[in-house]
């Protein structure tokens, strides 16, 4: 598996062999590895090589340390294609998992000029604001703030939003949402994402801003995202 005699670094030999168990299933998320010791012996290379290789393969997310536990083989990441405009929940039914809202926030408040910009109503309007952690088979995955016009989605109520908002809008509503416009910047997680997203305080996150649109160009809702970047990828196509 390791061959010394090749110019490709041994770190990087181990690394992909790891990561070739992981993907072919031979390593499950919560596995343990065994310990650097094990594979410094059996391959007869040193522990800072195979340090250097574990250290690789947590910050690209394959494993995790827990203090004074040992190395886990992490949770696969969910690889989100940017292309289509979908819901939470559509996203999680297309992968095989169970989607889930755990409501924190429901109320009507009066338009900041921030989000009147944002919505393109009126500052002091009436708009709802909704937090929810969006869970994946009952894990939460990421914090959702939305702003919405009461003026233009109406009768919204907590049992509408811990289903699907936009199942809602376009099904019961009749309102065609059509397009949105979307900003991702990395984060770290404050202390209150991290108590509710399940994480340490200063781990890294994915903030996403979204802006939807209706068919005729109407702003229907401005949304602040935190996602877990240990949980998350995005994928983008393109072509030249
Ligand atoms: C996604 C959208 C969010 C939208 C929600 C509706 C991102 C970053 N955000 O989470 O803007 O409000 O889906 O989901 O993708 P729902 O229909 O399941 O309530």
């Amino acid at each position: 598996m390791i061959n010394k005699n090749s110019p490709i670094p041994l770190y990087y030999q181990l690394e992909e062999h790891i990561k070739e168990l992981i993907e072919n299933g031979e390593l499950m998320p919560g596995d343990a590895l065994p310990p650097e010791r094990e594979y410094a012996e059996k391959y007869q290379i040193s522990r800072m090589t195979v340090r250097q290789a574990f250290t690789q393969l947590v910050n690209e997310g394959y494993l995790n340390r827990l203090q004074g536990k040992g190395t886990f083989v992490a949770e696969r990441k969910i690889e989100q294609p940017l292309q289509g405009l979908t819901s939470f929940t559509e996203d999680m039914i297309s992968r095989g998992l169970s989607p889930g809202s755990q409501l924190i926030h429901f109320e009507i408040i009066p338009a900041t000029s921030q989000i009147a910009g944002q919505l393109k109503i009126q500052e002091y309007g009436p708009v709802y604001e909704i937090k929810r952690i969006r869970l994946a088979d009952g894990v939460p995955m990421a914090l959702e703030t939305n702003y919405i016009s009461a003026n233009l989605v109406k009768g919204l109520t907590e049992e509408i939003v811990n289903q699907s908002l936009y199942a809602y809008i376009e099904g019961q509503l009749n309102l065609r949402i059509d397009s949105a416009s979307q900003v991702i910047e990395s984060s770290i997680a404050s202390q209150s994402e991290a108590n509710n997203l399940n994480i340490a305080k200063g781990a890294p996150v994915m903030l996403i801003q979204r802006n939807t649109h209706l068919q005729n160009g109407t702003p229907v809702e401005f949304v602040k995202s935190v996602y877990r970047a240990d949980r998350y990828k995005f994928k983008i196509q393109m072509k030249r």
